[in-house]
């Protein structure tokens, strides 16, 4: 074989500055909830049967204690890039008004690690972790929030503009508005479709004005993260459900974002819930305010068939109750399957890179979170994940073939870093590059942080 035909390196498949990082989120891993003031996660896992294991906000990973371990291990990673979040309530425990000295600091100092490694900060300022005496309020449902979301994007503009050229405002308002307020799975675990369409709108809202926050501040590149992923049809006949679901979870929020208001399918396929009267547009502007990036977060693509186990009532399918008003469908996800269920399709995330830059013409894309969760064991000190690693190898040679595709995409990052607390999933499904024993917080690299470290160096 010639040396020309030899397949070369992952790292030789994505252009030179293009960047390899890894992601986390406050609250999964950060613990020292007497630090700061109550989240709706706190209050959430409070309820019996929430959270399947009964795991709360602490310890999780015990982060704020293991920082320096835990930049040690994105170090050795040779990442260049970590995304985290900022617990709003450990940086503005009131929810607005003053920023907290002690909270402020700890992400001060993480930044400057950070850069001190050579390791570029991208900040997310909301992942999902509101301030309880917010959602008190009235939550993402009051007219105030875009106001009090601004406030708190200035002062994280302010306080590490200088040092963090990216931020996103909202991490997966899909998550928020249809897992929170439709299956209620989430916090603040209300079951209302009809709140989860105008939460939706509120949060793309709120964001726009966080953007502009972010811009007046002085952050160079504000953007937004969402979870998209392509809409498949796995039988004849489901296709009014697929089109549906395709709307719900990608072109309302991007549809927005571009300034194309909320579409006439969206509001004729809903207005047996919701009359929209909410939107205004000044809402519909604010929620177009222009951002400098977007982060797209991919796990698995959605296969929508024919109803499996329709709710006479309602005519919804059980799969589907999270999408109001779906026409009867259930998903289904078709083998390999990862412990959360979820497809494992490599071509979705070209696919979803592919509609999103179309969606999107000229905005430039991040891989945000993509990652898988496995059942991984310790043997001998080790833990071996080869279907991770094959998860990995998948989806990173998918996002090389999007850029083929003129996909302007810049960056890539693992979910996640450390194996965390997974929400409602508590401690039962492990997403780590690292393995946390979730006892003793003896962090253990897998050999998935190995292959994507060898990645990352350019050696693989
Ligand atoms: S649950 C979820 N995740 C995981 C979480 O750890 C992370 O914080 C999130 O950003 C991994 O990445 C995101 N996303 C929710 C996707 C739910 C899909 C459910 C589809 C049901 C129809």
């Amino acid at each position: 074989m010639v040396a020309s035909e030899s397949p070369g390196t992952i790292r030789e498949s994505f252009p030179d500055d293009f960047v390899f990082g890894v992601a986390t989120s406050s609250w999964q891993i950060e613990g020292s909830s007497s630090t700061r003031s109550e989240s709706i996660w706190d209050r959430f896992a409070k309820i019996p049967g929430a959270i399947v294991d009964g795991s709360t906000g602490d310890p999780a990973c015990d982060h704020l204690n293991r920082v320096d371990e835990d930049l040690a291990l994105i170090s050795e990673l040779g990442v260049g890039a970590y995304r985290f979040s900022v617990s709003w309530p450990r940086f503005m425990p009131g929810g607005t008004g003053t920023v907290a000295h002690s909270g402020a600091g700890f992400y001060d100092r993480l930044i400057d690690s950070l850069l001190e490694r050579g390791v570029q900060p991208l900040l997310t300022a909301y992942h999902w972790d509101l301030p309880q005496s917010l959602q008190d309020e009235g939550g993402w449902l009051h007219p105030d929030m875009p106001r009090w979301f601004a406030d708190y994007c200035h002062a994280l503009g302010e306080r590490y503009g200088d040092r963090v050229s990216h931020m996103a405002t909202l991490n997966e308002p899909w998550v928020s508005a249809f897992l929170g307020y439709a299956a209620g799975i989430h916090a603040p675990g209300v079951v209302n479709s009809t709140q989860a369409l105008e939460v939706a709108y509120r949060l793309m809202v709120a964001s726009g004005h966080g953007i502009g926050a972010l811009t007046d501040a002085g952050v160079s590149n504000p953007g937004i993260v969402l979870n998209l992923t392509t809409v498949r049809v796995d039988q004849p006949g489901a296709e009014k459900a697929r089109d549906h679901i395709d709307r719900l979870q990608n072109t309302l929020f991007t549809d927005l974002l571009a300034g194309r208001g909320i579409s006439d399918e969206v509001r004729d396929t809903t207005d047996i819930l919701t009359d929209w009267s909410f939107v205004t547009d000044e809402g519909l502007e604010a929620a177009a305010t222009p951002i400098s990036w977007l982060g797209v977060n991919y796990y698995t693509p959605i296969r929508v068939g024919l109803p499996r186990d329709t709710d006479q009532a309602t005519g919804v399918g059980q799969d589907t109750v999270v999408y109001p008003a779906c026409p009867p469908a259930s998903l289904r996800p078709r083998g390999p399957l990862t412990t959360m269920g979820w497809e494992v399709d490599p071509q979705g995330l070209r696919d979803t890179l592919v509609e999103t830059a179309a969606a999107l013409p000229g905005v430039p894309l991040w891989v945000t979170e993509n990652g898988a969760a496995y059942a991984d064991r310790v043997i001998d000190g080790d833990v071996y994940d080869p279907d991770r690693i094959s998860y990995l190898t998948g989806h990173l040679g998918a996002a090389a073939e999007a850029i083929s595709d003129g996909v302007p995409l810049q960056g890539y990052c693992a979910w996640s870093l450390l194996d965390n607390l997974e929400w409602a999933e508590g401690r039962t499904q492990t997403f780590g590059l690292v393995y946390v024993h979730p006892e003793s917080m003896e962090r253990i690299p897998k050999a998935s942080y190995h292959f994507y470290a060898d990645v990352a160096k350019g050696e693989r």
